[in-house]
C-alpha cells in the first residue's frame, strides 16, 4: 500500500516524463504551488540544463526553485509558457479543478493563463463527482471582506476567514463551504464578478488540458 506521499511523488515524477519531451533551450516551464508541485520542482530540477527557466505561481516555489539553482523569471517578461504543472485540492470529471487550499490561487490563475496546457498532478483522492466538500477558497481586497462575505452568503455559501494569512499579493482569503458546485464554470463567472474579489479558486472556465492521478496501481491519464 502506497502512503499518500509516495503517490505524490510518483505523480511528480510521472509530470517530470511529461514535460522532458516538451524542453529545449528557450523553454519556460510554469509552475504550481502546492505539496505535490514541490516534489515536482525537486525532480524537474535534476534536468535544469535542458531549459531556460521557470515562472512561479508563489514566493514558496520560487525560493524552492531558486535553492535548486532553478531560473525564475517575471512574468512580465515572458510571452511564452509551452506548459503549466499544478496541484488541485478537487477535481472533476470535466478536469475542471478546486484550488487555492494554499492560498496562491490568483497567481496560479494568472500563470496558467498563459500556458498553452495546464497538466494537473493529484492523487485519486481529489477526484471527485461534484466539487466543493473542499471549502472555495476566494482571494478578497481586505476592504471589501464583508460585502463579499454577504454576497458569497447569499450564494448559498458559508465564508469563513482564513486567519492570520496574507496571500503573496497582500490580500485576505475567504473559504466558503456549503457550496455545491453543479455548474463550476457559471459559478465561477458568478463570484469573480463580486467587487472586491481578485480571483475564486474554481479553474473551470478554462479546466486542465491533462490531468495525471496517482493511484495505488500506477499513474493514469484523465483527458
Ligand atoms: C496548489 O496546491 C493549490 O491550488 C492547491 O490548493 C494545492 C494542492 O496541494 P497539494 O499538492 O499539497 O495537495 O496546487
Amino acid at each position: 500500500m502506497l502512503t499518500q506521499q509516495q503517490l505524490k511523488q510518483n505523480v511528480a515524477q510521472a509530470a517530470v516524463d511529461y514535460v522532458l519531451p516538451m524542453l529545449g533551450p528557450d523553454v519556460i516551464v510554469g509552475i504550481g504551488s502546492g505539496s505535490t508541485a514541490d516534489l515536482f520542482i525537486d525532480a524537474l530540477a535534476q534536468y535544469k540544463d535542458r531549459f531556460l527557466g521557470t515562472v512561479s505561481s508563489s514566493e514558496r516555489s520560487t525560493a524552492r526553485l531558486q535553492g535548486h539553482g532553478v531560473n525564475v523569471f517575471d512574468l512580465n517578461d515572458v510571452s511564452k509558457v509551452p506548459v503549466y504543472v499544478d496541484g488541485a485540492d478537487e477535481i472533476d470529471h470535466g478536469l475542471h479543478m478546486l484550488k487555492g487550499g494554499g492560498g496562491a490561487l490568483t497567481r496560479e490563475k494568472i500563470v496558467a493563463s498563459v500556458a498553452d496546457q495546464f497538466v494537473c498532478i493529484v492523487d485519486e483522492s481529489k477526484l471527485v463527482d461534484c466539487m466543493g466538500a473542499f471549502a472555495l477558497p476566494v482571494e478578497v481586497i481586505p476592504m471589501a471582506r464583508e460585502v463579499v462575505a454577504r454576497r458569497l452568503r447569499a450564494l448559498g455559501g458559508e465564508p469563513r476567514l482564513r486567519e492570520g494569512f496574507v496571500t503573496d499579493n497582500g490580500c485576505i482569503i475567504l473559504d466558503v463551504a456549503g457550496l455545491r458546485i453543479t455548474d463550476p464554470a457559471a459559478l465561477e463567472a458568478q463570484v469573480n464578478n463580486i467587487p472586491g474579489v481578485v480571483t475564486c479558486g474554481l479553474f473551470a472556465i478554462s479546466p486542465a488540458t491533462v490531468a495525471l492521478m496517482s493511484t495505488q496501481s500506477g499513474v493514469v491519464q484523465l483527458k
